[in-house]
Order: structure tokens, then C-alpha cells, then sequence
């Protein structure tokens, strides 16, 4: 029923037993702009490869789910008009209509928990926007790290979010939330932030056990590993606060809602900032990519 189309080189890995990294690709059509995305993705690829695993960049492109997205494809995706933007709630209805979607954090553990990975890197999960008092703005990624067996790395939740409220859900959803290296909660663009993460590991070992563990206690949801931000590739959160601010408030007097905010709002963010949020972005993206494959090398030494 279901249309699954593994590339080669996942294919291989699948049949040689070696660890896969699973990608997202809203992150290529909605998190970053043309070409600097279809670049960033390839680095990601190969920076996974460099660290012996193989990548997995899923998306849905004409009704057929890819768990791995050869170069063409990724090329033309990239620079594709108007993709569907596929969460948990339109990943099935996009593939039943033979539709092109690009997966979000959420449609991209579903997906790789079809194929059998358990490993995610992206840059940021979404998480409770600022407001959500009164826009009830909650990323369904939240929902589904407390569902899907999937233990994915991200440099904490995007800095747009309202990140108090961002862990408070994840706590009542039970979702464990690893900082990684430090005690405090990475804000994306900035290594760290002024809430202490809930849990901390500092090797990619102990990571794979937890998640071992979680697995074999038939806890169904996954782990959501806040990697921060290489040092000297961060934006200071001082210094992002009210730019954030600003976007925030464009957002709010054009009356952008839904699944268009997140997009907003990190185009908005990167015009304000020149362009570096965008390369810091890149780099935490890649220092996750890295992370997320040692992970799943050790994931593959403990077995099933
Ligand atoms: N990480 C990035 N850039 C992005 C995203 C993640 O560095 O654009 C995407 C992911 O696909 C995530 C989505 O699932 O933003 C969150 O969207 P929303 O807030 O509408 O759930
Ligand atoms: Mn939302």
C-alpha cells in the first residue's frame, strides 16, 4: 500500500547492516532560501558520511514516500515553487493524491520509523510559539516526540518559540530533553539560554543507551537531543532578542498564522541579520548531523 522508495545508497546500508541518519526537508523548501538550502543539504549529507553513517533525506514527491533523496531530486526540490509543507496531519492525505510535499520534523519521524531509523538530525523542532495563550500555535513536533520511537537531534527549539513553554509541554508529554555537554537548554542561534535543560549526557554512547532503553521498556516516544551551537558560529541571544521581537510583531500585524509562521518568521529573521542567521543556522544544522551519526553508530553496536 504504502509506495516506500529507499535510494541506493540507503538500500545498501539497510542490506550491510550500517547506521542511517534520517533528514527533513522542510528545512530545504521552508527553512532556508535557494541555493544556499540544496547546498546545506548536501553538506549534511556528506557530513554524515564523513562520520560513517549513511544520510536519509525523506520527502513525499509525487505520492511515493523517499527515505533517501538521490542529487537530482534533492536539486529540483530545492528549487521547487510552492511545496506542500506535510506534518503528521497531511503526510497521508499528500500520498494517497499522488501529491510533492516536503517533510517537517513530525512527518519525518513517522517516516523513519516506517523504514526502520531511529536517528534524526535537523536544526531546530518546533515547539509553543510566543502567544500561543491566544493563537494556540503548537507545533504538532511536540505531539509527536511523545509518540514516535524516533531520537532526534536539534540545537534545542528555534529561538522564535517560547521556549519556557516549549519544555514545559515536552515535560508534560514526557519526552526526555538530553542537553548535550552542558546543563543548559540550547536556543538555536545561541549555545545556550537560561533554562537548565532537564537531563544532560555528554557521549553519544550513553545517548544510544537511553534510547535502547526507552525501547526496551516499550515506551513509545522518542528523545528530543538539544546539541548547541558551536561557540564561535552562535548569534548572541541578546543581540537576536529583538529582532525576533520585530518579526514576531510583522507576523502579528499581517496576520500570519498556521503553518506559514515558522517560515515567517526565519525569513524575517534572516533579513534582519543579513544573512547570518542563515549561516549560523548551517552551522548547527551540520554540528547536529555529526552528533545524530555517532549516535546511531552506537545505536548499531548495542543491536536490537
Ligand atoms: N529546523 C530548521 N529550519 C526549519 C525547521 C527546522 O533549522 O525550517 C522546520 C522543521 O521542519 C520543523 C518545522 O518541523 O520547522 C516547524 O514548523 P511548525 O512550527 O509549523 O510546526
Ligand atoms: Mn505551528
Amino acid at each position: 500500500m504504502i509506495d516506500l522508495h529507499l535510494s541506493a545508497e540507503v538500500h545498501a546500508a539497510r542490506v550491510a547492516g550500517k547506521p542511517v541518519v534520517a533528514l527533513e526537508s522542510t528545512i530545504i523548501t521552508h527553512g532556508m532560501p535557494y541555493p544556499q538550502n540544496v547546498d546545506t543539504a548536501r553538506l549534511v549529507e556528506q557530513d554524515i558520511r564523513d562520520a560513517g553513517a549513511v544520510p536519509a533525506t525523506i520527502a513525499v514527491i509525487e505520492g511515493r514516500l523517499h527515505v533517501g533523496l538521490d542529487p537530482e531530486r534533492l536539486a529540483a526540490l530545492g528549487q521547487a515553487k510552492g511545496v506542500a509543507k506535510l506534518s503528521r496531519a497531511d503526510m497521508a492525505a499528500c500520498m494517497a493524491t499522488g501529491g510533492t510535499g516536503a517533510t517537517t520534523v513530525a512527518a519525518t519521524m513517522i517516516a523513519a520509523r516506517h523504514a526502520g531509523i531511529e536517528v534524526f538530525a535537523t536544526g531546530g523542532i518546533g515547539g509553543v510559539h510566543k502567544g500561543a495563550e491566544t493563537s494556540f500555535d503548537i507545533s504538532a513536533d511536540l505531539h509527536e516526540l511523545a509518540q514516535t520511537p524516533v531520537t532526534v537531534v536539534a540545537a534545542g527549539a528555534k529561538a522564535i518559540l517560547d521556549l519556557p513553554k516549549t519544555l514545559e509541554v515536552l515535560e508534560t508529554l514526557g519526552v526526555p530533553v538530553i542537553a548535550y555537554g552542558q546543563d543548559s537548554f540550547p536556543a538555536f542561534w545561541s549555545s545556550t539560554s537560561d533554562l537548565p535543560a532537564p537531563l544532560r549526557m555528554d557521549d553519544a554512547a550513553s545517548i544510544a543507551r537511553a534510547h535502547a532503553m526507552r525501547r526496551a521498556l516499550g515506551l513509545p516516544g522518542g528523545q528530543l537531543v538539544a546539541n548547541p551551537i558551536p561557540a564561535a558560529d552562535q548569534i548572541a541571544a541578546e543581540e537576536l532578542a529583538p529582532i525576533i521581537a520585530r518579526a514576531q510583531a510583522q507576523a502579528d500585524a499581517q496576520g500570519v498564522s498556521g503553518k506559514a509562521v515558522t517560515p515567517f518568521l526565519l525569513q524575517a529573521i534572516f533579513e534582519a541579520t543579513e544573512g547570518r542567521s542563515l549561516t549560523a543556522n548551517i552551522a548547527l544544522v551540520r554540528n547536529n548531523a555529526r552528533l545524530a551519526a555517532a549516535i546511531a553508530q552506537e545505536l548499531g553496536a548495542i543491536g536490537r
